[in-house]
């Protein structure tokens, strides 16, 4: 993988594909394949809600899904299980304000691994920049039905408020992102847009993350 600084996170950040199993409406080896076949730069195994593998199972999908990233240079985070990143020896975690802290992560895992944070406020940034959280999500930016606790939508202006503070972090956008509106998350300041459904759901997903790609890159 190359080294981890901001500007290659900020690049990595550009297109960052979200997904678990239960996300998916076909094998997600075969998503996330085509998903990378459309130019996704970054990839989070986030394996969570309603019928969500556990165990072996879990770690035998993380693995498939690991080699596939590894096979194109897509950095692999993983969601919340520090344990599972540790055991794969993934790129990076990815956790929200109820998981541990950046700095506790940054102990466990070493500093040459991606520490991703959500946050919420300014307060909630600025703590995760302090324990040395690599990028922040931001979201939701948009309504989503996806993440069942949710906080309110946003919409960019937190996005906006880090970046009129000078606050520059790599950031990233979540939160019900569709190809449409994708170019005012980054327009408010953020490096790249999170996306799950809008590319998981789509008729082809190698057409909707080339065609994210294209807005982004655009901009
Ligand atoms: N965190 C805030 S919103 C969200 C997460 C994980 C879900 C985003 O999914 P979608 O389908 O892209 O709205
Ligand atoms: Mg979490």
């Amino acid at each position: 993988m190359p080294a981890i600084n901001s500007d290659s996170i900020r690049q990595f950040l550009k297109l960052y594909f979200i997904m678990g199993s239960t996300n998916c409406l076909k094998d997600p080896v075969d998503v996330l394949r085509e998903a990378i076949d459309g130019g996704i730069t970054l990839f989070q195994f986030r394996e969570k809600g309603l019928g969500a593998l556990t165990g072996e199972a879990k770690l035998q999908l993380a693995d498939k899904l690991q080699r596939l990233c590894r096979e194109h240079q897509i950095p692999f985070i993983v969601n919340d299980d520090i344990e599972l990143a540790i055991s794969l020896d993934a790129d990076g975690v990815h956790v929200g304000q109820e998981d541990e802290s950046a700095k506790w992560i940054r102990k466990k895992i070493g500093s040459n691994k991606i520490i991703g944070v959500s946050a919420h406020t300014v307060e909630e940034a600025q703590q995760a920049i302090q324990d040395g959280a690599n990028y922040l999500g931001l979201g939701p930016v948009f309504p989503t039905r996806t993440k069942k606790d949710a906080k309110e939508v946003q919409g960019t202006r937190l996005i906006d408020d880090l970046r009129r503070r000078g606050i520059n972090i790599p950031l990233v956008g979540i939160g019900g992102i569709t190809i449409d509106n994708s170019a005012s998350v980054i327009a408010a300041g953020a490096d790249g847009v999170s996306v799950i459904t809008a590319i998981t759901n789509a008729p082809s997903v190698t057409d909707a993350a080339a065609q994210f790609i294209q807005r982004i890159t655009a901009y």
